[in-house]
């Protein structure tokens, strides 16, 4: 490998920052080969993505903080990576060819230690690099149950997930990834390692340290451990699909379940695009006579008879004959992947056009309205698919057709977002996909409090360049 980048960098100081990596973490630990590094290199939907110079995977955090003082001193930047599961680029390499290639791409997915689960205070402590299905598992294992679950649990690592602010399908129950966290071990952009892994709740010292790396997207420090709250198991679940037929139905129904359904877990809606793009993609069999406009998936769950609660309500509620209900484990999973499996579907039809916003509650119907016409008249043989956690205004609009690089389409879904006074970013982060257009939805005395705090803890600017504030 060394004779590979001292072809490539042969200036003497790049190669001795590749040995002083390759002391710290060992030599298999320091992918130079490009065809190491491509799997790192490219984001999961295939659209985002470029070279590293290498990729270094330290197994502790006292070696993370040992290459991240290493990069400080050569002034090499950072990329950061957990699973590689984001969307939005933040956590792989800006496009360019390889000459272009500076910065050391960090993956965290070795710091994979699960702790004991500490029951008494409902915690656990875990590296960065475990993957969410595990922490699930943990939590199960101990009688409790983590708060958070999204559909690439088994790929996607909490430290990514809290960098980004991940939300997922119960952020209505439990909130996002920031209302998990009661502490969390760093490495600022020095190497100095932070740790506020007391579990203590009630800890007013100071600054938020630890929260404000909650979507800071790997700009502000690096996270290598975390401290999570758990919650209780709920033992009796039941999920319902609702056929709706239009979206201004589902966002009544799913306001009248939140109000009137104490053991609501999740509301999450697709629309007929989408889910006809499930049915094509997975050939699991339909569940209405004709896919509706818009299908409402609710899950409740609880201690009683949350069967008979969900029943009972949803009788009222909608059309009997257009809901299918599931109670046992496995008509769970299987209704479940209807919503689970629209992501791979999107990404088997194309590179789509992704973007995750959020909307207040009564600006859902008209931006929906106001995006399908648009889209319509501008592209008209472009597939749109609209779904997303309907319950906290999070739409995920995916586009299919346009090509990948066009990002006038991006543009233009994001201002109309903004004329709808919602956020261009819901739960996936800015990354390198939205940084541009960050000031549409944060003022610019805003933007200027943010880069303030960027500067103060990353002067050198070696953290996740180009991340969040563009470059
Ligand atoms: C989801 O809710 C994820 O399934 C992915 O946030 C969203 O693929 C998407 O656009
Ligand atoms: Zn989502």
């Amino acid at each position: 490998m060394l004779p590979l980048a001292a072809e490539r960098w042969a200036d003497g100081r790049s190669d001795l920052l590749q040995d002083e990596l390759t002391a710290v973490v060992g030599s298999s630990h320091v992918l130079v080969d490009p065809a190491l590094r491509a799997q790192y290199e490219v984001d999961w939907t295939g659209r985002w993505g470029g070279p590293a110079r290498l990729v270094v995977r330290p197994g502790t955090p006292t070696e993370a903080a040992a290459v991240i003082r290493t990069c400080a001193r050569h002034g090499t930047p950072i990329v950061v990576q957990g699973g590689n599961t984001g969307l939005v680029g933040g956590g792989v390499p800006p496009a360019g060819g390889e000459a272009d290639a500076t910065a050391v791409l960090l993956s965290l997915r070795r710091l994979d230690r699960v702790g004991e689960v500490d029951a008494a205070a409902a915690q656990v402590t875990v590296g960065a690099g475990v993957t969410l299905d595990r922490v699930h598992a943990a939590a199960a294992g101990a009688g409790l149950a983590f708060g958070v679950d999204l559909a690439a649990r088994a790929s996607a690592t909490v430290g990514g997930m809290v960098a980004t602010n991940a939300g997922g399908i119960h952020v209505l129950r439990y909130g996002p990834m920031r209302s998990q966290l009661v502490g969390a071990e760093l490495v600022l952009a020095d190497g100095t390692l932070v740790s506020r892994m007391g579990g203590l709740v009630k800890d007013n010292c100071g600054y938020d340290l630890v929260g404000l790396m909650c979507g800071s997207e790997g700009t502000l420090g690096i996270l290598t451990q975390l401290r999570l709250r758990l919650v209780p198991q709920l033992p009796e679940r039941a999920v319902a699909l609702c056929a709706c037929d239009d979206l201004g139905g589902a966002v009544e129904l799913s306001t009248e379940l939140f109000r009137r359904l104490p053991s609501l877990h999740a509301v999450e809606a697709v629309d007929r695009s989408g889910f006809q793009l499930v049915l094509e993609h997975t050939g699991l069999p339909d569940l209405f006579s004709e896919t509706p406009p818009w299908t409402l998936f609710v899950e409740a769950s609880g201690h009683g008879d949350v069967v008979d609660e969900v029943g009972g309500i949803l009788g009222r509620l909608a059309d009997p004959e257009r809901v299918a209900v599931g109670t046992e484990p496995r008509q769970l999973a299987t209704l479940w992947s209807y919503r689970e499996r629209l992501t791979e579907a999107i990404s088997a039809a194309g590179v789509p056009h992704k973007l995750d916003v959020s909307l207040p509650a009564a600006q859902l119907v008209p931006f929906d309205r106001a995006l399908r016409a648009g889209l319509s008249q501008a592209c008209p043989a472009a597939r749109l698919v609209v779904f997303g956690h309907i319950a906290d205004g999070n739409l995920h609009v995916n586009v299919i057709g346009p090509a990948p690089v066009d990002d006038e389409l991006d543009a233009w879904i994001l201002r109309l977002v903004a004329a709808h006074h919602g956020s261009i970013s819901a739960e996936h982060g800015i990354g390198r996909a939205k940084a541009r257009w960050l000031g549409l939805t944060r003022s610019a005395a805003d933007i200027r409090a943010m880069v303030s705090i960027k500067a103060a803890l990353d002067p050198a600017g070696l953290l996740n360049p180009g991340v969040l504030f563009g470059t």
